[in-house]
């Protein structure tokens, strides 16, 4: 038996790309009987029958799972916001980073449409959140520039793109790789809604070694069940500071005595971040209370 990894399910068929080549392959009934669905992302062993068709004879356990759009095993999340036209929504994007760590993938960010506006503007941006550990690249999918550090980010990774429509996640993989061809300056990333809620989604090969899906992930925007105290263990640098709160359990709010507060003040902590935790804080309290 090989194994690879399922691309793309199509039809009651499973693509199957193992090493360089792909396979077109069929589920073993019992998976069917035990209701053990297959995704785009999976990890199978299967059985190769002749030519390039085979029979998926076992699913690996999943390491991450994505709901929508469905895909299994992904490992990074780069998150793309154009720094104009449209301009960066910093909140969706801090609102992405949780979302990401959540479900225990590694976001990284790309600010696309950098030739649009002075370097240091990018510059400035880039920093806070270089600053608190996140991978940061800058592009110009236009221009042509900073690919050669969006592939190192994705090189040999799962990889899904995440980000407001508009802002050059298609044009970006075009540019990394011609031969895909994607469709871009369409409104095509709302999938799950209308009549499209059967799309199928697929993880393109790159050259390089790697894969990235060619839908962007996390189409709902809601925060998972996390409670408030687990909010603050996805903001690093309220991690690095809360040993100075004065109250186990502090939400860096109205307590008095934080060491978050205080490094807002003394100017260690973006302000805005903080504003943004504030923000999902309500957020996670109010939907707490529905249970
Ligand atoms: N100026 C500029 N425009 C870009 C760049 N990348 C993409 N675009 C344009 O932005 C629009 C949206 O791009 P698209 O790739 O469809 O964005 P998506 O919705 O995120 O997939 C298109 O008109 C692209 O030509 C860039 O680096 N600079
Ligand atoms: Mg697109
Ligand atoms: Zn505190």
């Amino acid at each position: 038996m090989r194994q690879g990894t399922v691309i793309k399910a199509y039809s009651g068929f499973y693509y199957v790309r193992v090493g360089d080549t792909l396979f077109e392959c069929s589920l073993r009934g019992r998976f069917r009987k035990e209701k053990q669905n297959v995704i785009t992302g999976d990890r199978v062993k299967i059985n190769i029958l002749k030519d390039d068709k085979g029979v998926i004879e076992e699913i690996l356990p999943r390491d991450s799972q994505l709901i929508r759009p469905p895909i299994a095993n992904v490992e990074q999340v780069i998150i793309i916001m154009a720094v104009r036209d449209p301009n960066p929504d910093l909140k969706l994007l801090d609102r992405l980073l949780i979302l990401a760590q959540a479900a225990e993938i590694s976001p990284a960010l790309c600010f696309n449409k950098a030739e649009l506006v002075e370097r240091s503007q990018v510059e400035e941006m880039a920093h806070i959140y270089l600053s608190l550990g996140y991978p940061v690249v800058i592009t110009s999918a236009l221009e042509g520039w900073g690919l050669d550090d969006l592939r190192r980010l994705l090189l040999d990774k799962v990889s899904v793109f995440a980000g407001p429509s508009g802002v050059g996640k298609s044009s970006l993989l075009n540019a990394l790789q011609p031969g895909l061809a994607l469709k871009t300056g369409q409104v095509s990333d709302k999938i799950g809604r209308g009549k499209h809620t059967t799309r199928h989604v697929e993880l393109l090969p790159l050259e390089i070694g790697g894969l990235v899906a060619d839908t962007p992930g996390f189409s709902t925007l809601y925060l998972p069940e996390i409670t408030p105290e687990e909010l603050g263990t996805f903001f690093p640098e309220i991690q690095e500071y809360q040993g100075g709160c004065r109250f186990k359990g502090c939400l860096h709010h109205n307590e008095p005595q934080c060491g978050v507060k205080d490094a807002l003040e003394a100017g260690e902590i973006d302000n805005r971040r903080y504003q943004h935790y504030l923000e999902l804080l309500a957020e996670v309290k109010a939907k707490g209370r529905k249970y």
